[in-house]
């Protein structure tokens, strides 16, 4: 861990956005998804999955109200993961124990948005909902509507699966990003009022316990770096300090019995300290939060032996846990990482919000270490998992992304049952979706990096930027020919360090440069233009034969963007194309036309191989995998055996 390579992302307000493939991304999130979000927190999207969410905070309100005034307020003592109109009180709380979390994320993508686009309209909706949410607030700043509705004397008594610090975690990521974009202090101070609570109530003299559901760790860093208050990193560091040491915090949480409840602390990444652990584990979104988080930290307080930890576990991440369209989490049991090499296709789990944690993840070594290996991955699981979770007009959503669907298999078998196989319209569990606007909207700060000498760039985004070193304009077409321009307008003497992605065979840059670690630096003194050419083009793509599922398979990429068949461009059955390696991938622009052939249908169960197999040539299409499922219900397969 060298200080002198440490860096730091370029915030959103120096970032103006203007580029061919993000600008529609960017509107479509502020057009549709953030304005359908709002109607799906207020519960007002026909045959969606209720949110309650609004509500849960308007009920919140009126009972923080009487607290104060000093009416005791009812009791809702059951104790569940998701509450609902026939399990509980109407006038209890509602939905999933972290409903909360989806208006801090709405909150989020809005701040990011307006940084953008002001719009007075929507920045008083987000008011009113601020208002709403400060409402709730009980006076010694705890706020979580859970417990403040169903039962205050329960307040972090079950760290493990209610998800009080998970909420508070997206109330301090929603904060931060509402201040940068309007510098309106309130919910900053109330997140902040939270914030001091948590680090009263867990230190080493109080309660040493820890997040069931990391998150809490990366956003009281980001809270220090908002506030300048020590404190809220040195609790970050805590709760990573705590976890997985023993006797384990969650055998033994205040007042809570779990005598039956088999407790799997791979599950929540708390087997071991966080410092010892060297492979990715348990439910892969609280993992790639927490690596998060580790990073952060570690970089914060110049921790060599928790970034060491944060190198072992990204090392396995990429190299034996990493599905190629970026996507984490192979098994549906626990939304969990599986063993090392196991990614089966038609099984995944590789929900949207893990791939975004694992952006996170990325971005954050990226700070500490300048190497195209994370840029890489962010690139991949941005273009491909992230965007399939999102349907073109933006009104429906997947949480799951398979790399192979067989709609009969989706509605038949029961081990498929997570596999959806056109997106929805919106979730009980609604992580995905909000987590998604987030991301989109604050694409600018994954693209920039800066330090006292150089400016990397990450990602190809067009626009302009504002280093400290000068001003950067980007002009992209980098999807679709491959070239990045950049015209640089220093106001000092800088390196300017850009990402040659390892999926490029060749490629020109117009200035003198020396590559490192993946990254071509160019020394800047004066104005002036680069262009860079990679050369972008089709190419079939094998993987390990140590993952069972693809042995003798292959898949088609042009650039970070992987491929994949569906069958309204290439009939039923796609598991009877093959793909030939021997003749040229044609790119027209938008599908991939790949030559092969289709074996005939053999109806034989069981028969004897006289040596041949009966197919006959034909085009297979390919669309971007980040696409399928727009055309209706089909099957849908990343992976085509190779001929
Ligand atoms: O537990 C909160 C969120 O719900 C997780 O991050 C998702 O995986 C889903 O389980
Ligand atoms: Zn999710």
């Amino acid at each position: 861990m060298d200080k002198n390579n440490f860096s730091q992302h370029i915030n959103q307000n120096r970032i103006t956005i203007n580029d061919p493939f993000w600008s529609k991304y960017i509107e479509l999130v502020r057009d549709e998804v953030i304005p359908y979000q709002y109607e799906a927190l207020n519960d007002r999207i026909d045959g969606a999955a209720k949110s309650y969410c609004i509500n849960n905070f308007v009920k919140a309100g009126k009972i923080a109200k009487d607290i104060s005034n000093g009416i005791i307020p009812p009791v809702y003592p059951e104790d569940k993961w998701e509450y609902t109109d026939d399990n509980c009180d109407k006038n209890s709380f509602h939905g999933w124990v972290f409903q909360d979390s989806d208006i801090y994320k709405w909150i989020e993508a809005v701040g990011f948005s307006l940084i953008h686009n002001p719009d007075n309209e929507l920045e008083e909706k987000a008011d009113q909902c601020i208002d709403l949410i400060c409402n709730a607030q009980l006076e010694n700043g705890y706020l979580d509507t859970l417990y403040i509705i169903n039962d205050t004397s329960k307040i972090f008594t079950n760290l493990k699966d209610k998800h009080e610090l998970y909420c508070f975690g997206h109330m301090a990521e929603a904060a931060v990003s509402y201040y940068n974009a309007t510098g309106k202090r309130k919910f900053l101070d109330s997140t902040c009022k939270f914030a001091d609570l948590i680090c009263n109530t867990f230190n080493d003299n109080n309660i040493k316990g820890y997040p069931g559901h990391e998150i809490a760790e990366m956003a009281l860093v980001k809270l220090y770096k908002a506030t300048g208050k020590k404190r809220y990193l040195d609790t970050a560091d805590f709760f990573i300090r705590q976890r997985g040491s023993k006797p384990y915090y969650f055998d033994m949480e205040r007042g809570y019995d779990r005598k039956d409840d088999s407790l799997d602390y791979f599950y929540n990444q708390a087997h071991v300290e966080p410092v010892n652990q060297d492979e990715a584990v348990g439910h892969a979104v609280r993992g790639v939060y927490l690596y998060s988080g580790m990073a952060d930290v570690a970089r914060e307080l110049v921790n060599e032996k928790l970034f060491d930890a944060c190198e072992k576990i990204w090392d396995n991440i990429e190299n034996k846990k990493l599905y190629v369209t970026g996507g984490i989490g192979a098994t549906v049991d626990g939304e969990a990482f599986s063993f090392n090499y196991d990614l089966p296709n038609d099984l995944a789990y590789s929900e949207t919000c893990a791939s975004i944690g694992l952006i996170f993840f990325a971005r954050r070594m990226l700070e500490i270490e300048p190497n195209r290996k994370y840029a890489d991955v962010m690139e991949r699981a941005l273009y491909n998992c992230v965007l399939s979770g999102m349907a073109e007009d933006g009104k429906s959503f997947f949480y799951v992304n398979p790399l192979e669907v067989l709609p009969e298999a989706s509605h038949k078998d029961s081990r498929k049952r997570h596999i959806k196989t056109v997106r929805q319209k919106w979730f009980g569990c609604a992580c995905c979706p909000p987590n998604l606007a987030r991301l989109i909207c604050s694409i600018g700060e994954y693209s920039f990096t800066e330090n006292d000498n150089t400016v990397f760039s990450h990602l190809f985004v067009g626009g302009r930027i504002s280093t400290r070193h000068g001003e950067i304009t980007v002009n992209s077409s980098y999807l679709d020919n491959g070239n990045v321009s950049f015209s640089i307008k220093p106001n000092e003497s800088f390196s300017f360090a850009i990402r040659i992605p390892k999926w490029c065979r060749n490629f020109s840059i117009s200035k003198d440069y020396e590559l490192i670690d993946g990254y071509a630096y160019i020394k800047i003194d004066s104005e002036c233009d680069i262009d860079v050419c990679f050369e972008i083009k089709p190419r079939i793509v094998c993987c390990s034969n140590l993952v069972r599922a693809n042995i003798g398979k292959a898949c088609v990429m042009r650039g970070p963007v992987v491929y994949c068949a569906e069958e309204i461009d290439n009939g039923k059955n796609l598991q009877l194309l093959r793909l030939s390696h021997e003749k040229e991938l044609d790119y027209d622009g938008e599908f991939i036309i790949a030559n092969g052939f289709k074996e005939k249908i053999n109806e034989d169960l069981y028969y004897d191989f006289d040596g041949k197999t009966k197919e006959k040539e034909c085009q297979i299409k390919l669309i971007p995998y980040c696409k399928w499922g727009n055309r209706g219900e089909n099957e849908m397969t990343v992976y085509l055996n190779l001929r």
